[in-house]
């Protein structure tokens, strides 16, 4: 029996260009990576993601602002244990359970940093279960929600699959409640005002990272790391170049550092 873990992530682009850019897929991979853990990548195309989901009998772990299910990735499945599961920091507390050996994801740490913010955010974010690992529990539920309030900068970063663009783009314009694609981009001063407010944001989560670097503990990372570096890579391939090297360089290049440190764990298999 392959023993492999069974990783799922969304693909993006056509077959033959396939990238990744969801966040919270990239904590997942960023740790089975960071653990030395052997897996393989079932891609799934976006549109195929509730029904892949739901052929696995994983229930949906967060809800549209209406109720009803959203159902996500990253999945992970372990044919050692026949343990299934469908929420990122579940999958984070597993592995570092599951297989003790090596890195630590989860070495013991204050993690000092709470969002706040009146804006809206769309799709409410997934609860976070804060038995185990409480401070990275809270600091999870605070950087999504840090980075979730900015994501309209991404929106329109990502190059769809031809195959699957207009049934994806029609899915993100209902979400919204806008009427078209366009509708989804900023623009102008709104882009300015936008950034200015990421900008800042990311000034008050830099403040954690010490004069050492560049992880939060200094030269080794861990889980937390992990959460700010998979938003990173998706800022990376979805804000436009010139934006990117921005946040690259703010706050004295920490995220830049951050960025380029965590490369050791972006490799995808
Ligand atoms: N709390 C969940 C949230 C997962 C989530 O929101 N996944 C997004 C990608 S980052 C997704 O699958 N989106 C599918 C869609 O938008 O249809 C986790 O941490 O795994």
């Amino acid at each position: 029996m392959d023993t492999k873990l069974v990783f799922y992530d969304i693909a993006m682009g056509p077959p033959a260009e396939r990238y990744n850019i969801a966040v919270n897929p990239w904590k997942t991979r960023l740790a089975l990576n960071f653990k030395s853990l052997p897996y393989s990548t079932n891609w799934v195309q976006f549109p195929d993601v509730s029904s892949v989901r739901k052929s696995l009998n994983i229930p949906a772990c967060r809800k549209f602002a209406d109720g009803t299910d959203f159902h996500t990735l990253p999945i992970l499945v372990d044919p050692t244990t026949a343990r299934k599961l469908g929420d990122s920091f579940d999958i984070a507390i597993y592995l570092q359970k599951q297989y003790p050996a090596g890195n630590d994801l989860f070495p013991p740490q204050s993690l000092d940093y709470v969002f706040s913010s009146d804006a809206a955010i769309l799709i409410p974010l997934s609860e976070c279960d804060g038995s185990e690992y409480p401070e990275y529990a809270r600091f999870n539920v605070n950087v999504d929600a840090a980075f979730t309030t900015h994501v309209r900068l991404m929106a329109h970063g990502p190059a769809f699959d031809h195959a699957t663009a207009e049934e994806t783009k029609a899915e993100f314009v209902r979400r919204a409640g806008v009427s078209c694609w366009e509708d989804l981009a900023v623009t102008g001063e709104q882009r300015e005002k936008l950034l200015g407010s990421f900008r800042e944001m990311l000034g008050g989560l830099a403040k954690l990272f010490g004069r050492n670097g560049p992880f939060l503990l200094g030269d080794r990372a861990n889980y937390a790391d992990l959460i700010v570096g998979a938003w990173l890579r998706m800022a990376s391939k979805t804000l436009p170049a010139e934006e990117w090297k921005l946040v690259r360089d703010w706050h004295g290049g920490v995220f830049g550092r951050l960025h380029d440190a965590l490369e050791i764990y972006a490799a995808v298999h």
